[in-house]
């Protein structure tokens, strides 16, 4: 299959991250989108092409314009304010207070998000823009015939709401993509998100809708990330109620265990019958991964996806989080392997 990569990730190159108290190095670093390309190329899975730039209409589908225009100003407005770091929410609407969209950066940059580990810096907003062209470039190649393609998206997505940033992802690709199959006549559009943390955008943004299916498979978000959405009593509210499905695993859960839910999923899409599906693909689910808790083995990823082949559905899979950079792209194209029947 074809995968889709921009070489202005990049750009998305921050410092910082609030982690314990005190800034670390990034854990989503650029090398991530380097070391998956790598192993695209070195592996012969396919074409590499650059993205189509489809401006922001598609984008403003998903994301509302208030919150786009945000984000593109966010660091000149952070800069001419003297501040000498880079940006970093540090305030929030708390139960009881007004949410109203404050002038002042400070106030602006806590009315957009929900966490703080996810600096602002100069080059994010054109990463943003990149990874969403990357993940609507991909869908048009599933539009117009393939079977599937592979958005190497940079920065990630998931956790990206209609107006909010933060778990490192400022644009929702997938729901991005999503929504242009829908725009483009599909009827019924699933979202399959396999990453560590739950989807809490993508469930977000199409949770009272029922023309998209969203469902993640994550670590309980009692204990881990993004803590405020993700349990199972979530199903989906009015016209969308029933539409969303979460499956969440304790610590320690291997391959083995979490393939019944990945299975209870499949059924669950087949039974939906949508035109096209989205993979919303992190592989933070690994065993060495430096901030989750599952016990994937890289040769399970291509069980992974040879189980979403079985779907016979028109896929396009998003790159989303997988932080143990030296197996990220083995692990990443094991899953496109295991697609094409090459495992
Ligand atoms: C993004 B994606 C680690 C805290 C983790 C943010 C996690 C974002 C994950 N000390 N905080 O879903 O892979
Ligand atoms: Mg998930
Ligand atoms: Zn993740």
């Amino acid at each position: 299959m074809k995968t889709v990569f921009s070489p202005l990730h990049s750009l998305r190159s921050v410092k910082t991250e609030l982690d314990g108290g005190i800034l670390i190095e990034p854990h989503e670093k650029p090398s991530r989108a380097e070391t998956i390309l790598a192993r695209v190329k070195s592996q012969t899975l396919g074409e590499v092409i650059e993205p189509e730039e489809f401006g922001l209409a598609p984008v403003k589908r998903v994301h509302t314009p208030d919150y786009v225009a945000f984000l593109e100003h966010c660091w000149a407005d952070w800069v001419a304010e003297g501040k000498p770091g880079e940006a970093i929410p540090a305030v929030w609407c708390g139960r009881g207070m007004r949410p109203r969209m404050p002038k002042d950066i400070d106030g602006r940059l806590g009315y957009f998000s929900f966490a703080a580990e996810t600096s602002i810096s100069a080059g994010t907003w054109e990463a943003a823009c990149a990874s969403a062209n990357v993940a609507l470039t991909a869908q048009k190649l599933v539009a117009n015939g393939e079977r599937a393609a592979f958005a190497l998206c940079r920065p990630p997505g998931h956790h990206a709401h209609a107006d909010l940033f933060g778990g490192y992802c400022f644009f929702n690709n997938a729901a991005i993509a999503a929504q242009a199959f829908r725009d483009q006549g599909y009827e019924r559009v699933a979202i399959l998100d396999v990453d560590f943390h739950h989807g809490n955008g993508t469930q977000a943004i199409f949770y009272d809708r029922s023309d998209v299916l969203t469902i993640s498979l994550h670590g309980d978000p009692d204990l881990v990330f993004p803590h405020f959405l993700g349990f199972e009593d979530e199903t989906g509210e009015a016209e969308g109620e029933g539409y969303n499905l979460n499956i969440i695993y304790p610590p320690g859960t291997p391959y083995s265990e979490w393939s019944k839910g990945l299975e209870t999923a499949c059924k669950r899409i087949a039974d939906f019958q949508p035109g096209a599906l989205i993979i919303a693909l992190g592989v933070d689910t690994f065993e060495e991964d430096p901030i989750s808790f599952f016990k994937l083995k890289s040769k399970d990823y291509f069980s992974l996806g040879q189980r979403i082949e079985h779907l016979r559905l028109p896929t396009v899979f998003t790159m989303e989080g997988g932080y143990d950079v030296d197996a990220i792209g083995v692990n990443v194209v094991n899953v496109m392997q295991g697609f094409e029947g090459r495992a």
